[in-house]
């Protein structure tokens, strides 16, 4: 027994095989003691043998297979346990992942029933099936479901739960069935403990519900703080519910805990309306549940329809997407953007992942990817941040591979070579080459994009070949491409070159904010730019100012003046500059100044306008700065101050509150005839 060799001098090769073996003489040991109730080992050779596969398959994640005894959570022999047999075994329930599928079984249902079928919808805690069995009123036997048929006795841990009643309201003898859990603020301090004490963590409250019941010592399942949930009643003399809605009211009574979210549902909407309910607000329930659970709520029509061999044909469970995921990390890609900042992203086995397929998180920077310790071939869970953003939750230190090394942070640029640097006390590693082609890419790609120079067509695809053919080097290049140079682009026929020519051209005219905008000076933003072109109006002017005069414009302070300050004093800005010029960009703003708009003798002069609902010809920006050039000043909120609500589709409280307040409304489509006022 035990491992032939140490597990660091196994290979891969020898240990997939080793594990492989273990895993048939498992089965065959699991086999004999469930199915043919005849144990052919005692159970510490079980024990013994499961502990050597867990070793190799935590060595080597890789070679774990699905079918593996210590991926299935609950219905593993329990060695030390007393066997019991289910006289009604314990069923497995059918599952599905859509809307389509829960159709698909409602229809076949409604088949063979005159009468539209009423469902009982219920929660699926996200536990431990259990079955007790009370005699007289009294606890007197408490069990896992086992494979179905041969369960544990678990009564003594069971014995500990306190929503697991010892005594009955009344002195009946009753089979039920119910999910055992641990609560997730439980979950969380138990974690908490066992990572004080330099234990690992459980993964999830399933798993620590597991680990908990299979406890031989009462006393440690008695500190998990378990919880449980009775649903079924497997027999029952004095039976008087006809619905398993009655049935669940038979169980509160007689003194069970029972979920009280359940509800009789008439027809699939009704049923769509429930999932689509605690879909959305699951986090907030104290327990973990993965889906919901349909039962064809006419008890007699339930029996009726049956089982087939492996599940009943009157119940099915619809299983949310997963919210978290396991995936082991295949490489760390590093990209670098605009401003030269290298973000480290794990790039992973896919997985599905609260219904989208995931295999890249960001890793945000290089600190946090020390701060995870996240190692290449590590297992990683994945969840997402804001229900949106794939993020690494956490390392699986038990699944980690024994010759893992660190990951080594790159100390230079993965596009040019170029020496990586901390800039001041910045988190964020950069490349502080301006040459790195990455880096140009990005900025060219900026430079473009719409609320800079917004060159429609010019877009990441596009610059790279322009790159790449090196028939562009910077921004002003851009000005000098002729239609020749743009044949030798992938697919780019007569239509395509002159649509690109023309966007180019027409960005010479730009006002000078989109420019100051587009040269992605750090920390000078659209709004920042607009600022400082209204205020100097000219580059020429800008660049020639000092650090005083660009703090004296409202809003803009020391950060920015800086950073202008350092990028007007490069040679190379200087000379991109002057380059501009000569291809005749224009560097003066021609926007409506302050002074103008201030004079405007617009409808809007002067006025507080507030905007509302969705518009259809503008975008926001667009809308607000077009009244500020007329005068206006743009609020978000309604008060008795606004003198103007404008209002687009769909506009809900502020356009109540307008309307109370008595306050003048325009719609989107009277708008032009104000603004031409
Ligand atoms: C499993 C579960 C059921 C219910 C809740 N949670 C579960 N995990 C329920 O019926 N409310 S039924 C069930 C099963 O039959 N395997």
């Amino acid at each position: 027994m035990g491992l032939a060799k140490p597990i660091d001098q196994y290979t891969q090769t020898e240990a997939a095989a080793a594990a492989q073996e273990l895993r048939q003489t498992l089965a065959e040991y699991s086999e004999a003691y469930y199915t043919k109730d005849a144990p052919v080992v005692e159970d510490h050779v079980y024990d013994e043998l499961y502990r050597d596969l867990e070793t190799l398959e935590a060595a080597f994640p890789i070679i774990v297979t699905n079918d593996s005894p210590t991926q299935k959570v609950g219905d593993q022999v329990l060695p030390g346990f007393k066997k019991v047999t289910h006289e009604v075994p314990m069923l497995s329930m059918g599952d599905v992942f859509s809307e389509e599928e829960l159709a698909t079984f409602d229809n076949r249902l409604q088949k063979n029933v005159e009468h539209a079928i009423e469902y009982n919808v219920e929660l699926k805690i996200d536990g431990l099936a259990i079955d007790l069995i009370y005699e007289k009123g009294q606890f007197v036997r408490g069990a896992t479901r086992g494979n179905g048929t041969i369960g544990e006795d678990i009564t003594q841990n069971l014995k500990t739960i306190k929503a697991i009643p010892q005594t009955l309201t009344k002195p009946v003898s009753i089979e039920v069935r119910g999910e055992c859990y641990m609560p997730k603020a439980s979950f969380a301090a138990l974690n908490e403990k066992r990572e004080a004490e330099g234990q690992p963590p459980f993964a999830n409250p399933r798993n620590a519900a597991a680990g908990s019941l299979r406890q031989l010592d009462a006393k440690i399942a008695a500190e998990r703080n378990l919880s449980a949930f009775m649903y079924t009643i497997v027999t029952f003399d004095d039976v008087q519910a006809t619905t398993q809605y009655e049935a669940l009211e038979v169980l509160a009574e007689l003194g069970f805990n029972v979920n009280p979210t359940a509800e009789v549902c008439h027809n699939m909407t009704e049923v769509k309306t429930f999932i689509e309910r605690y879909q959305a607000t699951r986090d907030d329930l104290e327990y973990g549940i993965d889906g919901v659970v349909l039962k064809v709520n006419d008890l007699a029509l339930q029996r009726q329809l049956g089982n087939t061999v492996k599940v009943p044909r009157w119940e099915i469970a619809y299983k949310f997407p997963p919210e978290e995921a396991a995936t082991i990390v295949r490489d760390i890609e590093w990209t670098i953007g605009r401003t030269g900042v290298v973000t480290p992203t794990a790039v992973m086995d896919p997985v599905q992942l609260a219904g989208t397929t995931v295999a890249r998180a960001s890793l945000h920077n290089a600190d946090m990817l020390r701060d995870k310790d996240v190692r290449l071939l590590d297992t990683v869970l994945l969840h997402k941040a804001g229900d949106i953003i794939p993020e690494i939750s956490q390392v699986v230190l038990a699944k980690r591979p024994a010759d893992s090394q660190p990951y080594v942070i790159p100390t230079e640029c993965p596009s040019c070579g170029h020496e990586l640097v901390h800039l001041d006390e910045e988190v964020a590693l950069r490349c502080i080459n301006p040459m790195c082609p990455a880096q140009v890419k990005e900025q060219l790609t900026h430079f473009a994009s719409r609320n800079a120079m917004n060159i429609d067509g010019l877009g990441p695809r596009i610059i790279a070949q322009l790159l790449d053919q090196g028939l562009v080097h910077d921004v002003a290049d851009l000005y000098r491409l002729t239609a020749d140079q743009l044949a030798q682009l992938d697919k780019f026929k007569e239509k395509s070159i002159n649509n690109l020519l023309n966007a180019i051209e027409a960005s010479r005219q730009n006002s000078l904010e989109r420019l100051l905008f587009g040269l992605g000076i750090r920390h000078v933003g659209a709004k920042a730019a607009r600022l400082l072109a209204e205020h100097f109006l000219t580059m020429e002017a800008l660049m020639a100012s000092d650090q005083e005069e660009i703090m004296s414009v409202d809003t803009i302070g020391e950060t920015i003046a800086d950073s202008l300050a350092t990028y007007f004093a490069d040679d190379q800005v200087q000379t991109l500059i002057r380059e501009l010029a000569e291809v005749q960009v224009n560097l003066t703003y021609t926007g409506v100044t302050k002074a103008q708009a201030e004079n405007s003798d617009s409808y809007f002069n002067g006025k507080t306008v507030v905007l509302t609902g969705k518009l259809s010809q503008y975008t926001r920006g667009e809308l607000k700065q077009q009244l500020e050039d007329n005068g206006a000043k743009v609020t978000g909120s309604v008060s008795k101050k606004t003198d103007i609500l404008i209002a687009g589709e769909d506009a809900g409280s502020k356009l109540t509150k307008a309307q109370a307040l008595e306050i003048p409304i325009i719609n989107e489509a009277d708008l032009d005839s104000y603004l031409a006022q």
